[in-house]
């Protein structure tokens, strides 16, 4: 095997080198309008639309390298079926106190509902035919859902991590495959958060211990390491 590596912090990424098409996958969190849309779930709360639109261009430049190697690319959404029946009551509780209730009618459409126009990935970073779609109920990738099945069936051993909101949906899905033992690392401009302070910690937090959830890059350092 010849090894290829990311200049990432606080390591090299991945850890051995194994990075090829087939066994790495970028994983696109959440691009949806109700985190980063007007009239979204995101903007009903109130915070500010410019730091969770930030990554949408640097995104846009990792899909198309990642397309163009011949890598996977998949995608998640968060939302809840129609009839709420996978949304638990305290996670509706709580979005209503601030205003922006789970399962409501909003300008979107109703929030975080699947099929809502508010739910849908952004136009801009539409998935293409082919790419998996992964819908979850909550936060993580990983629960409820298919995800490490697909990934494991097709030999996927790095993740690469994009999407909003840095920290929580693109860190708890990093926490969760780090721990499968997938080998992750996040872009750092390529995330965003609803916070600029939570955005910074959260990706602070990776580098600890080594690299306790993976490593962190950036779009232009990756898409050059995998020219
Ligand atoms: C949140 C997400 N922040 N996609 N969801 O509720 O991070």
């Amino acid at each position: 095997m010849s090894e290829r590596y990311i200049t990432a912090d606080p390591y090299p990424w991945p850890f051995d080198g194994d990075l090829r098409p087939a066994n790495t996958a970028l994983i696109v969190i959440d691009m949806q309008t109700d985190f980063c849309g007007i009239g979204g779930y995101v903007d009903r709360m109130g915070y500010d639309l410019s730091l969770t639109r930030a990554p949408i261009a640097p995104i846009q430049r990792v899909l198309a390298a990642m397309r163009a190697g011949g890598f996977w690319v998949m995608h998640t959404r968060e939302g809840h079926r129609p009839d709420l029946s996978d949304l638990p009551e305290n996670k509706r509780w709580r979005s209503r106190r601030i205003g922006a209730g789970i399962g409501d009618d909003g300008p979107c459409g109703r929030i975080l509902v699947r099929g809502e126009p508010g739910w849908e990935i952004i136009p801009d970073l539409a998935p293409l035919p082919g790419e998996i779609v992964i819908d979850k109920p909550g936060k993580g990738s990983f629960c409820a859902t298919d995800l490490e099945l697909i990934l494991r069936t097709r030999g996927i051993r790095n993740i690469v991590l994009c999407g909003i909101t840095t920290d929580v949906c693109v860190h708890t899905t990093m926490r969760e495959g780090n721990d499968r033992g997938f080998e992750c690392v996040l872009l750092e401009d390529c995330c965003g958060a609803t916070d600029a302070g939570n955005h910074a910690a959260a990706v602070k937090m990776i580098k600890m211990q080594g690299g306790v959830f993976g490593a962190v890059s950036d779009s232009a350092t990756f898409v050059a390491g995998i020219a």
